[in-house]
């Protein structure tokens, strides 16, 4: 488990460079992620976010993991080399264990249910956390989408009903654990690929199959290297804008709610973009040849959940926390 202390951030990038309301002076808001440009995502942030706080800061997206490798995003905001990212939950429970209820199987339950999730006071402990360890500010919730099991098999090979199904599989998960974690709870074998490799690892057989929401299968183009989706939606998948805490320490009280707002808006802008694809996205992909299908969900619901029970990252969620996401409406 690694630690990052608020005091230990180094601050360079606005040091010297006064009260941000300079216009000619501002400060550029570096935003990393291992996502394409065309990902609805990124296509909110920067249709939405960045023109919205385009007054006195300069939104400067990087694509594909291009400025920071997928998951090292968390480090390079706390230590000044980054200023904004969307980030998971399975990457703040590295840092803090109890973001991994967060990342847990089915229990998030749809889109409307992560944004209640987000706003209801249970959520407070865990920003401030977050805020206080990782000098990171969580601004708002976004969407990714239903996470399903897409496999370079056809069905007739491998017909993905029940966890059993799963057995010898070689999942590609990301790398944290977890995500490795809910592989195993899925009854595969996870292994750890970084996004931007998922391609190639299915195309050359060395992963037999990644989990992903539709509309990433689609925009990654994994249905090329892919013959059948079975729609576990094991994981109504989020990622929460996150913010440096010491850039936003340096705008004005009205900044800040700008960018707030900015936030909101970019994330709700790219639910609706991704709700939207993932309805259109089944006929899409059968097109393409390939088989999706539905499995015993309650069959995946109920193992998964299991495993989870009496897990040390069970032990790690505060008394309650469970039962009030279960008890929010969505
Ligand atoms: C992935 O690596 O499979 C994942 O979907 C994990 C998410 O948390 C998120 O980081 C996402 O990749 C990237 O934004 C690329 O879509």
């Amino acid at each position: 488990r690694r630690f990052l202390m608020a005091s230990a951030i180094t601050f360079t990038a606005l040091a010297a460079s006064g009260p941000l309301a300079i216009a000619q002076d501002k400060p550029v808001i570096r935003m990393s992620t291992p996502a394409s440009e065309t990902d609805q995502r990124s296509v909110a942030l920067a249709t939405v976010f960045g023109p919205a706080i385009a007054e006195f800061a300069t939104y400067q997206p990087h694509y594909n993991a291009s400025l920071v490798p997928q998951g090292s995003e968390l480090e390079a905001i706390a230590s000044g080399d980054l200023e904004m990212s969307i980030t998971s939950a399975q990457e703040l429970a590295n840092f803090l264990p109890e973001f991994s209820i967060f990342a847990t199987g089915y229990v998030h339950r749809s889109a409307q249910h992560q944004v209640n999730v987000f706003s209801d006071p249970l959520m407070d402990p865990f920003k401030e956390k977050v805020e206080s360890e990782l000098g990171v500010k969580l601004l708002a919730v976004m969407y990714l989408g239903k996470r399903h099991v897409n496999l370079r098999f056809p069905r007739s090979e491998k017909n993905i009903m029940t966890p059993a199904d799963l057995a010898g599989v070689n999942l590609r998960m990301p790398g944290s654990d977890a995500w490795q974690f809910l592989g195993r709870a899925l009854g595969a074998n996870p292994t750890p690929v970084a996004f931007t490799e998922i391609y190639t690892g299915l195309q050359t057989g060395s992963v037999d199959g990644q989990d992903n929401p539709l509309p990433t299968v689609v925009d990654a183009k994994f249905y090329e290297v892919t013959k059948q989706v079975s729609l576990t939606a094991h994981l109504v998948d989020l990622n929460y804008v996150a913010f440096s805490k010491a850039v936003w320490d340096k705008l004005t009280p009205e900044q800040q709610s700008t960018v707030q707002k900015a936030a909101e808006d970019a994330a709700q802008a790219g639910r609706e973009g991704q709700l939207k694809k993932e309805d259109e996205l089944v006929a899409f992909l059968k097109d393409q040849g390939l088989e999706v299908y539905e499995p015993d969900l309650n069959a995946f619901r109920t193992h998964v959940q299991a495993q989870y029970v009496g897990s040390d990252f069970a032990k790690a969620w505060p008394e309650g926390v469970l039962d009030k996401i279960n008890a929010i409406a969505d």
